[in-house]
């Protein structure tokens, strides 16, 4: 067996501009979180659901990543908060210029909290800094309890964990156990939230802890 390494060191660009994003972020006082997962994971529904707890407190706006369609944005929208549809035209991940973008259309909106939805993908997106306070990782039980070990970048960069999907664990062969001890083998410093979008669990426990991180 054989295994390749590849390895790219492309990012430096990327990396000037997300800093100068996260300088103007904090000039404006802006938390930014950065949703990363596969495609599917609930990205879209945890943002919904989180929207539903804090919008009323919290001055919130989305940029939505997504390969072809806005469709995100528009269920977002409904939300009544300020939305930015990128359209990657088939790139994997989100870049720190596209966000710049994003935000400049934004127009000086009075904003204290971010949330930018990146593409679903559990690979590409880990080594892109947007310029974000942290990036939140979303991993469905139905992945599988395996997947934090198979891609650990993603999980390495993160400084929250989502379980999501946790009503559908009577169903699939998952072990949450299992799942927070190789996520937490990767990464200790991981905060662990689990959730279900559909039952609510977990929800108000994450959005209490958000809440006291932004304010
Ligand atoms: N049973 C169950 N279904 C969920 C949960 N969260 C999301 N879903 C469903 O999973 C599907 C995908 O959810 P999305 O929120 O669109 O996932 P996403 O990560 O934003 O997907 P992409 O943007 O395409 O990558 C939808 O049909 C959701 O209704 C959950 O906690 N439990
Ligand atoms: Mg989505």
């Amino acid at each position: 067996m054989s295994i390749i390494t590849i390895e790219r060191k492309i990012l430096e660009k990327n990396d000037t501009i997300a800093n100068q994003n996260r300088e103007s972020f904090k000039e404006k006082k802006i938390f930014v979180l950065n949703f990363v997962s596969s495609p599917g994971s609930g990205k879209t529904s945890l943002i919904e659901k989180t929207l539903d707890v804090i919008k009323d407190n919290i001055k919130i706006a989305v940029i939505e990543g997504d390969v072809q369609t806005d469709l995100d944005a528009k269920r977002v929208a409904k939300y009544g908060v300020p939305v930015v549809q990128i359209v990657t035209n088939g790139a994997c991940h989100l870049e720190a210029a596209l966000v710049k973008d994003a935000f400049e259309q934004l127009n000086d909106r009075e904003i204290n909290l971010l949330f930018i939805e990146n593409v679903g993908n559990l690979v590409c997106p880990a080594g892109y800094d947007l310029g974000e306070n942290m990036k939140v990782v979303i991993l469905s039980v139905t992945e599988g309890d395996d997947k934090p070990l198979k891609y650990p970048a993603m999980f390495r960069n993160a400084a929250v964990l989502i379980i999501n999907k946790v009503d559908l664990i009577p169903y699939v062969n998952c072990s949450l156990s299992e799942l927070e001890k190789n996520a937490l083998g990767i990464n200790p410093r991981l905060k662990i939230f689990i959730t279900s979008c559909t039952s609510m669990e977990g929800i108000p426990e994450w959005s209490k802890w958000l809440k006291s991180n932004i304010l």
